[in-house]
């Protein structure tokens, strides 16, 4: 299988897919054949809220990318979707375009059916398209809390995505997110109130002191991915211009080795969680402790620390 996958072909990284997603028993197995062949594509994040416009810079930057003759992953992640599976049915329309493109490779997933974590699985997911060959893998995610910052993680390139009015928003968001982005896309830019927007959001760029990015200071693209009225798209080829000249910062600089090793803690993170909450469970199974533990706990003679205490102390006897 992965020797079939490394060839690019597309039912093997689907049906592979399959199998982290549903954390089959041979799927550890699997990443740990898969996992040598990954880390060589540039992956790029796009975060935002829900509505910003990321699917729809994704179809343009898709097409960007194709010109240049890339082979391309997406990965959109939407943890407000009960769906999973590549069954979204907006993405599906939105993406059509590409559809018969065999340079392109599209997942969707939803918040549902990931035992060890949506988190988890969308690494797993990104790792393979990663091995599959394709030179770039898009991460499309909804950037409201912590865990979306989690993903954001994965990414050596991170785009925010925002939209005029989210004047009051930005000034919030300053804190948290706004400071992972490299890129901050103002897309929607042929509505009213952008060039306030563009405004307040170098004014705010221009304070902050954000983390430090090896030498990178924060760009802000507006761009327009998709216009109903005048059917006119801006902006792409310089957002596309913006990326290019992050990875190539990236590559010229130590920044790449900084940005790959924190890559790597996110994901030791990810997996240990996932398997110690596995080997945990797997020990209960079938003794009744953890019906009984559940029943102390409403019947206030235990909660769920002190639980928890109890069964780590077992685990490491
Ligand atoms: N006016 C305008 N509408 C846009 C623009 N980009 C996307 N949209 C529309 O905004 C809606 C949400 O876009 P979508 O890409 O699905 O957003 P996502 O939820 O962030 O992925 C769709 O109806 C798009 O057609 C833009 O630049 N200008
Ligand atoms: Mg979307």
């Amino acid at each position: 299988m992965v020797g079939r996958l490394v060839a690019g072909d597309r039912r093997t990284a689907a049906r592979m897919i399959s199998l982290v997603e549903n954390r089959s028993p041979q799927a550890s197995e699997l990443m740990k054949l898969v996992y040598p062949h990954a880390g060589r594509a540039e992956v790029i994040g796009l975060t935002g809220s829900g509505g910003s416009g990321k699917s729809s810079l994704i179809d343009r930057l898709l097409t960007g990318f194709r010109g240049q003759g890339r082979r391309v992953g997406v990965v959109a992640v939407d943890p407000s979707s009960p769906f999973s599976g590549g069954a979204i049915l907006g993405d599906r329309i939105r993406f059509q375009r590409h559809a018969e493109d065999e340079g392109v490779f599209i997942r969707s997933m939803g918040s549902r059916g990931y035992l060890g974590g949506l988190n988890r699985a969308a690494n797993d997911v990104v790792r393979i398209m990663e091995a599959m060959g394709n030179d770039v893998v898009l991460v499309e995610t909804l950037g409201a809390g912590q865990d979306e910052i989690e993903i954001i993680n994965l990414a050596q390139t991170c785009l925010l995505v925002v939209t005029p009015g989210m004047g009051d928003d930005i000034q919030a968001m300053k804190a948290g997110i706004m400071e992972i982005a490299h890129i901050i896309v103002l897309n929607k830019s042929d509505l009213d109130g952008s060039g306030s927007t563009l405004r307040s959001l170098e004014a705010t760029l221009g304070l902050s002191h954000g983390r430090d990015q090896g030498g990178w200071r924060t760009k802000v693209v507006p761009t327009v991915a998709a216009s109903p009225g005048t059917d006119e798209i801006k902006g792409i080829e310089e957002l596309l211009a913006a990326i290019a000249d992050h990875q190539t910062l990236l590559r010229e600089s130590r920044e790449l080795e900084r940005v790959q090793a924190a890559r790597v803690e996110q994901e030791l993170g990810l997996v240990l969680k996932d398997e110690l909450e596995r080997l945990v469970y797997k020990g209960l199974k079938g003794t009744g402790k953890k019906k009984a533990y559940i029943t102390s706990i409403l019947q206030g003679k235990a909660d769920p620390y002190s639980v928890v205490e109890e069964v780590i102390q077992n685990l490491v006897k």
